[in-house]
């Protein structure tokens, strides 16, 4: 088996991702990559920058530079490329022409390294490629898609430069249209879905959280385990049966901040939450769908969430106590 490469491997999903894929298929199998390094030496050229952390092999991979990308496909014989280094909404939002430059420019040479080389490339698309005009309730998977944010165009236009690598190229691309992901593993890069993540610290720490998206913004979320487990579910489905192959709807549970308040709060006595509405985050939100229909990856790979809202939650809550040291 040829070995798997992923590009922005220390992020939230990576941090699940690496392992997961490591147990699957070998710790020296996968290689992670990121612009952030574990351990490194400082002489030398940044791609020559590698070091074997332990767990398996890590190389610096800045996926706007080509030859970075080429040098470790070919060093390390790559054959699956999990393409996951990219700038989230709210920071694409404040930084828009590093977010055209690294998630566009970023996926375009990915793709040139992976039809040189014969590669597959998973692409983690996201909710974020609808926009206002999309019909908001059970969103379609074949639908409007007019996004209104430069991450959400970065994204719409990468789920068109997938499927034109297959058609023209006859590249095997895949991708997922993620929703917000909830993790204890490591913190959210920058997205507006992070809330869902930052309430369950402060609800352990302090018993209160205050909320940057209003009380009512409804969006579909995930919890980690669910999202690499789809990942590499997609990317083992053989090829005949997807016709979306590179933006499948997924969705696992669709709630508001006041919602997941709630949830929490069954667990964590006291726990109070307010809001102070950041008018940008919430904007964005304000253009995503509510919840998406996802039955053609259930129809076309088996796509099955295991996560609900009270089941994460209460998991959640469980890993971080352990790791907070407070286990009650
Ligand atoms: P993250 O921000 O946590 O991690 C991104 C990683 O990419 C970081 O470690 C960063 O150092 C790295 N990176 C940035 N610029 C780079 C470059 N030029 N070259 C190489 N690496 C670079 O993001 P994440 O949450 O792990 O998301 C991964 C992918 O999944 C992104 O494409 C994101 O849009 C998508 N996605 C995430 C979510 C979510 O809720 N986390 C939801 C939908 C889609
Ligand atoms: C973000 O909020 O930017 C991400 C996403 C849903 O794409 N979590």
């Amino acid at each position: 088996m040829r070995r798997i490469l992923v590009t922005g491997a220390l992020g939230q999903i990576g941090s699940e991702l690496v392992p997961a894929l490591r147990d699957r298929y070998g710790a020296d199998r996968v290689v992670a990559t990121d612009v952030r390094m574990h351990t490194f030496s400082t002489d030398g050229e940044a791609a020559d920058r590698e070091a074997a952390d332990g767990d398996g092999p890590f190389a610096y991979v800045d996926c706007v530079h080509i030859r970075q990308i080429a040098d470790v496909v070919q060093r390390y014989d790559v054959g699956t490329i999990y393409h996951l280094a990219a700038l989230l909404s709210a920071v694409a939002e404040e930084r828009p022409r590093e977010a055209w430059d690294v998630n566009m420019g970023g996926l375009y040479r990915v793709l040139e390294v992976a039809r040189e080389h014969a590669c597959a490339v998973f692409f983690p698309s996201s909710i974020g490629a609808f926009g206002p005009s999309t019909p908001r309730d059970q969103t379609p998977q074949d639908t409007i898609q007019r996004p209104t944010t430069i991450y959400g165009i970065t994204k719409l236009s990468a789920e068109l430069l997938c499927d034109y690598y297959a058609q023209r190229f006859g590249l095997d691309t895949r991708g997922l249209r993620l929703p917000g992901l909830i993790s204890y593993v490591a913190p959210p890069g920058g997205g507006t879905t992070d809330y869902a993540v930052q309430i369950f610290h402060q609800a352990l720490r302090y018993q209160h959280y205050t909320c940057f998206l209003r009380a009512d913004t409804c969006l579909d979320m995930m919890y980690m385990p669910d999202a690499t487990r789809a990942m590499i579910e997609l990317m083992e489905t053989d090829a005949s049966r997807l016709l979306h192959r590179n933006a499948f709807n997924v969705s696992a549970a669709s709630f508001t901040p006041a919602q997941l308040a709630d949830e929490i709060r069954l667990h964590v006595e006291g726990f109070a939450m307010d809001y102070d509405v950041d008018p940008v985050r919430q904007k964005i939100a304000d253009s995503w769908p509510d919840s998406v229909d996802d039955r053609a990856a259930r129809e076309e790979w088996g796509w099955e969430p295991e996560w609900d809202l009270p089941s994460m939650t209460r998991d959640m809550l469980h890993n971080l106590r352990l790791r907070l040291g407070s286990a009650s």
